[in-house]
């Protein structure tokens, strides 16, 4: 392995802006998946450091340090989170990539300077966002002003730890709400840094909490809380529906989900630029190892180009085959830990013993000794109705189907429990807004697959979760609307 020493981890919890150990002084070990090495101790959270963060969230709320604070000031200090992540890219990349195992350079590009944008961006939106006022008869005012939920839960996954952690916080302390985060078990390091990193902006103690732990121990007791307002999850289908049970069993808080996906990926034989459409479905399905919930997992090819699609997209495959996620050049890293690796191999094998053809990879490999590595995987001749069809691999697995007309191929990618992303790829115009029309995703591309910002929601329809994260939709799961009715007996 590329030798870089790796920093001492402090993964004790963050709460009222201090570090502590768990209550009954339970840690677990924080693997890498790179080396299979143990990088830190995590302290392993449960009911009563939930209790802990969330009495200090509430207490911060009410006394208003940070809602109360002009939204200049509010602005200011995210800006200066942003500032300070940046700051500290090299070692939030490194900490990311040891913690989960995707390259070093893709940690840094995308994971870090993605999570300094996402918080400059609601930074900037604090002092720019106005209220209504109602069109209402001469003799009343109605104003229409939003307001934070109070206290907010985060529960976050893998894949992405910062991002994640970021898309929710970002637009929930913006807000003015306190928020208790909960990353996940398998990568908290990122969440505890970005919270010292606040302390350091100027966001007062008690504002921002986090408690790692596994999901059942910290994640329940914070979804259950009878004092948290609401609910952000990022995470599997099943936990999802978890999510919304457990909210609605305790105090009905609010709960949006971003979940699960097996997107489709169409491309039809008048695609405008044959070697993009294979670049952009190899590229976005082996990109982070295949763990990105928008994955185009389920690739759609018209008969006609079949054949010559798939020797181009065989010809890539060198590119992406595993290596050490410290090296430079590494483009897939290793997938997040052993049981990912044997979900993967499981799904593999379900591939092959429902009759799907490999093309092209199909087995674990060793880049690095001890780490968790799966090479890419080409899967051709699947039916809709196979596994690898139908559920949620999470890692580097393409499965290739085909169509005859659009007809076909809009039922087909329809026919799924998901609905989270999708792409269309013809230069018939009418083709891809009729098709991108009767698709449904909460985000379908034309003629690519890689365009994404701050400024659009993300979420999905169906399975795919409840709710949007990015853009100026992400406050509506972070505010409730309160409408102020004024009578005006007016003197003239
Ligand atoms: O997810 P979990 P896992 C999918 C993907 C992957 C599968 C399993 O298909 O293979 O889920 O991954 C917390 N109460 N996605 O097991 O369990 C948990 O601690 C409260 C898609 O990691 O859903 C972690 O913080 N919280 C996805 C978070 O939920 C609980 C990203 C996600 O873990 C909990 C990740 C409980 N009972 C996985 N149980 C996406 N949409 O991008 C777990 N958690």
């Amino acid at each position: 392995m590329t030798d870089i020493s790796p920093p001492n981890f402090d993964g004790r919890a963050l709460i009222n802006g201090r570090r502590c150990a768990a209550q009954d002084g339970q840690t677990f070990d924080d693997r890498s998946p790179v080396d299979g090495r143990v990088i830190a101790q995590i302290a392993r959270g449960g009911a009563g450091d939930i209790d802990a963060a969330v009495a200090a969230a509430r207490a911060a709320f009410n006394d208003r340090r940070w809602a109360g604070q002009p939204p200049a000031q509010r602005k200011r200090v995210l800006i200066k989170l942003a500032e300070l992540l940046m700051a500290q890219r090299d070692e939030l990349a490194l900490t990311e990539c040891l913690d989960m195992g995707k390259p070093l350079r893709f940690a840094r590009s995308v994971d870090v300077a993605g999570a300094a944008n996402c918080i400059r961006w609601y930074g900037e939106a604090v002092d720019k966002i106005y209220d209504e006022i109602a069109p209402t008869p001469a003799d009343s005012l109605a104003l229409i002003t939003r307001e934070p939920l109070g206290v907010v839960g985060v529960i976050v996954p893998w894949n992405y730890p910062l991002l994640m952690a970021a898309w929710k916080i970002a637009p929930a302390l913006a807000a003015g709400n306190s928020v208790v985060l909960k990353p996940s078990e398998k990568s908290p390091l990122t969440a505890l840094r970005l919270a010292e990193l606040a302390l350091e902006a100027g966001i007062p103690p008690g504002v921002f909490n986090v408690v790692p732990g596994y999901g059942p121990e910290a994640g329940s007791p914070l979804a259950l809380h009878m004092d948290v307002d609401g609910i952000a999850f990022t995470g599997s289908t099943r936990v999802g529906k978890q999510i919304h049970v457990m909210a609605g069993q305790s105090n009905l808080k609010r709960a949006w989900t971003e979940l699960g996906g097996k997107s489709p990926n169409i491309v039809f034989a008048d695609c405008p630029n044959l070697d993009r459409a294979v670049e952009a479905a190899v590229n976005s399905v082996f990109f982070n190892q295949g763990e990105s919930c928008n994955a185009p997992s389920r690739l759609f090819v018209e008969e006609s180009i079949k054949d010559a699609f798939l020797e181009k997209a065989l010809a890539l495959v060198p590119r992406y085959q595993p290596a050490d996620p410290l090296a430079s050049g590494t483009i897939m890293g290793a997938v997040v830990d052993r049981t990912q690796l044997d979900t993967v191999l499981g799904f593999i094998e379900s591939g092959r013993e429902q009759g799907a053809r490999l093309l092209t990879g199909g087995a674990a490999v060793e880049p690095v000794a001890g780490g968790c590595y799966v090479q890419p995987t080409i899967f051709d001749g699947v039916s809709n109705d196979m596994r690898i069809a139908r559920e949620e691999i999470f890692g580097p697995v393409l499965s290739v189907l085909s169509f005859s007309d659009a007809a076909e191929a809009v039922r087909q990618a329809n026919d799924s429990l998901y609905g989270l992303q999708a792409a269309v790829w013809t230069r018939d115009l009418n083709k891809a807004h009729g098709v991108a029309r009767a698709l449904r995703a909460g985000t379908v591309h034309v003629n690519q697959y890689n365009d994404d910002d701050i400024t659009v929601p993300f979420g999905g329809f169906r399975q795919s979760g409840i709710g949007r994260d990015k853009s100026l939709h992400a406050f509506d799961k972070y505010t409730e609307l309160k409408t102020t009715w004024i009578r005006i007996d007016s003197p003239v």
